[in-house]
């Protein structure tokens, strides 16, 4: 994959022209200019209140920042001087050379340490909690706070309830720590010296999982002129789309700040997308007709035009379909004054269908839904965002076969959705954990009157450009699905995101959906988590009853399985079942705290995927699913809650490393591809003479396994079995190996064999090349691997990390959800053979550095990585 990392922008792209005026005058207009806000911060956490701040109090400033985004009466800001102002962390002159020097995106709790007082384990047990105190301060000239420009603060992501402060006044603020939100700063700026103060504060028991805390996404500062386009002001759809011709509805608003009528002409020419690069190629390939305005002092305009694209490239979420993208160039010109304002839209033409028997239909053509659910976490790198991580994701969960991911349980970062675009992959945008009522004590239900609106709107308008958003997702479990009052709820939040979008349908995540019920009367795509392959250990499933009640809506599996493992442990005996609920007799080890690998096992609401798979086998009217979940994440350690810190339920560990389940989806959702996964490894000095049951994953239908070239048997896969399984094998160290078929002919195979001691460390990266922005990461692996070079399976070394050259590691980790050594620790045990560290180049260097790994009594390891194209 190449190399665009960094602070790329989002869906809206500002392109940074500067325009030198015709007619020999010195008039520069310089257009819109967005820089990255992310570096030199300086940052300080409070564990008990350190300014006697608090929302409450804040709050009548704060609110404002919600105006463009409600429909009732807008609030005013009060006048006389806003609180805080006398707080020693606002004032310019304040030192805060002992706070930690840090760059953005930062998430205050992700080093640790794990144990964090009042902290519980579903919460990650990190120190998310208290008040953090951000300052950072930036010199401005005069050209850019004279009249006629406009300065915001965009904050793509705080957590949370964040209040600004510029030049020791109160800008404004936002509260729900996953939106994105503008402050007008225009007012407060001077020429010179400019300082932001940044205040966030988060409650315990705020969140049912890992939150992460700070400033945890992109900042940037945005210089426009005063008649500008407005935020998220351009709208792109397709409402008819064949082969020969796609038409194009465009929306621009456009938005004053002076006092005087000014008059614009707005052109917007329409440019393929180049994949490689993420820019316009070529010459433009359509445009609208040239329209002049003129706009009062003080007020918006929107202005709506239509053309034609002869033979367009549609976007299609892939392997099937290609995420052909375009951009929509919008220009405003002020007469001989030049550009004003320019903004770049990218779009991609594309047809949805919902249909409720055949499921999604792009661009003509169904699409099942092979969707995982994700938390924002990012591993060891927690909740900072991170491009590359993010793509790393989406790489692994592509050669398993995903197209789909549902956001769960919030919108994400803004970058997310811009490589879903250019990977191809549909993305469910969810907004809320919770409605008016409570989950946990101090959780969105305390901002639920004031701000539901402003975050559901704000949202949409962010992200309805992405052609990977197929539908929005307004909630998850509420407990007011089932009330009178949820249907009032989700009616007004469906009304929202057709005022805001109008091209996808809405959604929910429903754990306890009553057919007949007022939300699932209203709701476009009634959402089912675990209902739909009968909850627990029940046979039924609630996808018929929906389905004839609704037989025009389509219904898809919005949580499924919720299977639980730990990578590369496997416990006997194993159920003789398709599944069985995880306890201490049944997948558990309750002195270690891990679940057994045979993914047969699942908490009580909840089942394994072979459940999963026949009852999405069965109903086929069903749309897809959406798994419990891709990645494992912290917080939430179902069966052991409040023991380990990262959760059992990723199909992929913590770190990155692939469990068993991972090849049973692959099989399922990639058929073609030849395949066959044996479990569980065969190094077993204590089990010699017992009974080790032997399950295969395979692509194929048919199967035999040797044991030291002994027959067990050739097995063919009968409806509704997903796997195939000797359960009475005995296990003799040696060789086990596989031979697949398909329709009759050798398709593929795998062995596993028992290996010797560990001798050395095997060390490779994912990527031997990267960028030297600070920004792009490598993941280096190591194995513990015997004198052949097989992975020792339950190796558990301690391994130093080092490095040599400019470079640095960020986080080590092992996937292992008991382990309480911090992420930056350069020591990590190896947890079942593997263990990761990332890294980059240092801020500001580039060249070659070697990642070094070593361990007591075996042959070290190393890589080396080049930084810097
Ligand atoms: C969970 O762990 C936290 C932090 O270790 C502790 O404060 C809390 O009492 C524990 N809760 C329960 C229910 O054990
Ligand atoms: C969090 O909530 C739990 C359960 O309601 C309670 O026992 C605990 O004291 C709370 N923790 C804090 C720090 O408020
Ligand atoms: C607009 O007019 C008001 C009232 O006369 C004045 O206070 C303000 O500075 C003016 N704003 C600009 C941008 O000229
Ligand atoms: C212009 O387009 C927007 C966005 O699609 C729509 O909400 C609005 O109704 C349109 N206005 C007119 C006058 O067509
Ligand atoms: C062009 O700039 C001049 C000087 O700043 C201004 O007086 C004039 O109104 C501008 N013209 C337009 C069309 O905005
Ligand atoms: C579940 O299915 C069984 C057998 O198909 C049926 O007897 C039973 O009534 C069903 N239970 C519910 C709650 O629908
Ligand atoms: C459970 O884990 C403990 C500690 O890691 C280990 O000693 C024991 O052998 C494990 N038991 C089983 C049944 O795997
Ligand atoms: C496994 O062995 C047991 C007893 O040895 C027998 O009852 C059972 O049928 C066998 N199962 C299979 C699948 O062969
Ligand atoms: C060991 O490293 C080589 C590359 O140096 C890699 O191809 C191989 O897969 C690694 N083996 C293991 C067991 O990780
Ligand atoms: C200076 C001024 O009046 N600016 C206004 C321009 O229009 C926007 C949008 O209506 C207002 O928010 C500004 O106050």
């Amino acid at each position: 994959m190449g190399s665009r990392r960094s602070a790329s922008a989002s869906g809206l792209l500002y392109t940074g022209l500067f325009f030198l005026a015709i007619l020999g005058h010195a008039v520069a207009q310089s257009p819109r200019e967005r820089s990255s806000l992310n570096a030199g911060w300086r940052f300080s956490r409070f564990t008990s209140n350190p300014d006697g701040l608090s929302y409450d109090t804040l709050k009548p400033w704060i609110l404002p920042s919600s105006n463009d985004f409600i429909t009732r009466a807008k609030y005013q800001r009060p006048f006389g001087t806003p609180p805080g102002s006398n707080v020693q962390y606002v004032q310019g002159s304040f030192d805060d050379s002992k706070w930690d020097p840090i760059d953005l995106p930062h998430d205050w709790a992700i080093k640790g340490p794990f144990g964090a007082p009042g902290i519980s384990g579903s919460e990650g047990k990190l120190p998310y909690d208290g008040v953090g105190w951000y300052r950072k301060t930036i010199k401005l000239d005069g050209g850019d706070v004279k009249k006629g420009k406009n300065l915001y603060l965009e904050v793509d992501g705080a957590m949370s309830y964040a209040s600004v402060f510029l030049n020791g006044v109160l800008v404004g603020g936002w509260p729900y720590g996953y939106n994105s939100f503008r402050l007008d700063l225009t007012p407060y700026a001077k020429a010179g010296e400019n300082t932001f103060a940044i205040r966030l504060e988060n409650k315990p028991n705020s969140s049912r999982w890992y939150p992460g805390a700070g400033l945890y996404r992109n900042v940037w500062l945005v210089k426009v002129n005063s008649v500008h386009v407005a935020q998220y002001g351009t709208k792109v759809t397709t409402p008819s789309v064949s082969a020969g011709s796609a038409t194009v509805d465009l929306s621009v608003t456009i938005e004053n700040s002076s006092n005087s009528t000014k008059r614009v002409d707005l052109i917007t020419e329409i440019y393929e997308v180049d994949a490689s690069t993420g820019k316009a190629t070529g010459d433009a390939k359509s445009s609208f007709d040239r329209v002049s305005v003129s706009i009062a002092g003080g007020t918006k305009k929107v202005l709506n035009s239509t053309t034609e694209l002869s033979s367009p490239k549609l976007w299609g979420p892939v392997p099937e379909q290609s995420p052909n993208q375009y951009v929509a160039v919008t220009k405003l010109s002020a007469g001989g004054n030049g550009t004003v304002d320019s903004v770049d839209t990218k779009f991609g033409v594309r047809t949805i269908v919902y249909d409720g028997n055949k499921g999604l239909i792009i661009n003509g053509a169904p699409v099942y839904v092979k969707g995982v659910c994700n938390h924002h976490d990012l591993g060891s790198l927690g909740a900072a965002f991170n491009v590359r991580a993010a793509e790393r994701q989406f790489e692994m969960l592509l050669e398993m076969g995903t197209n789909a991911l549902r956001t769960s349980h919030n919108m994400p970062a803004p970058e997310l959705l811009d490589l879903a675009d250019r990977m191809g992959i549909m993305v469910m945008g969810e907004t809320f954990d919770t409605w008016k009522t409570e989950k946990v004590d101090n959780d969105y239900h305390l901002l639920w009157d004031e701000w539901h609106e402003a975050d559901m709107r704000s949202y949409v308008r962010r992200e309805r450009n992405h052609p990977s958003i197929v539908a929005w997702s307004i909630g998850n479990e509420m407990p007011d699905q089932s009330s009178a009052l949820g249907g009032q709820i989700g009616t007004e939040l469906q009304n929202i995101a057709h005022q805001e979008d109008g091209t996808r349908k809405s959604t929910a995540g429903l754990n306890n959906a009553q057919p007949g019920s007022a939300l699932v009367n209203v709701l476009e795509i009634p959402g089912l988590n675990y209902q739909g392959e009968g909850k627990g250990l029940a046979l039924n499933s609630t996808y018929p009853i929906f389905h004839s009640m609704y037989p025009d809506k389509m219904i898809w599996g919005t949580e499924t399985a919720s299977t639980v493992s730990t990578r590369g442990t496997y416990i006997f005996p194993v159920t003789s079942g398709i599944e069985a609920i995880v306890g201490p007799s049944a997948g558990e080890n309750v002195t270690a705290q891990y679940v057994s690998s045979y993914e047969l096992y699942h908490p009580s609401w909840a089942a394994s995927p072979d459940k999963v798979f026949i009852q999405q086998d069965r109903y086929p009217y069903v749309a897809g699913e959406f798994v419990w979940t891709g990645w494992d994440y912290i917080g939430e350690p179902t069966p052991f809650d409040n023991s380990s810190r990262s959760s059992y339920f990723g199909i992929i560990d913590l770190a990155g490393f692939k469990k068993d389940r991972f090849w049973l989806y692959q099989a399922r959702w990639r058929p073609e591809v030849p395949q066959a996964h044996i479990l569980p490894h065969w190094t077993w000095p204590s089990r010699v003479g017992q009974v080790t049951p032997v399950h295969v994953f395979t692509s194929g239908d048919e199967a035999e396994l040797f044991v030291n070239g002994n027959s067990q048997g050739r097995k063919k896969t009968k409806p509704s079995e997903y796997r195939l399984r000797w359960d009475n094998v005995t296990y003799t160290p040696g060789e086990i190996e596989v031979v697949a078929y398909k329709n009759g002919e050798k398709w593929a195979e795998d062995s596993k064999k028992t290996v010797g001691s560990a001798t050395k460390l095997n060390v490779t990266a994912d990527r031997t090349s990267i960028d030297s922005d600070g920004y792009d990461l490598s993941f280096v692996t190591v194995a513990v691997v015997d004198e052949n070079d097989d992975t020792v399976p339950q190796a558990s070394n301690t391994i130093a990390f080092s490095v040599d050259g400019p470079g640095e590691i960020i986080s080590t980790d092992n996937g292992d959800p008991t382990d309480m050594i911090a992420f930056p620790s350069l020591t990590r045990k190896a947890f079942s053979g593997f263990a990761l560290a990332i890294v980059r180049s240092k801020p500001g260097s580039s060249g070659s550095f070697t990642v070094s790994a070593a361990s007591n009594g075996l042959a070290g390891g190393e890589v080396v990585v080049h930084a810097g194209y």
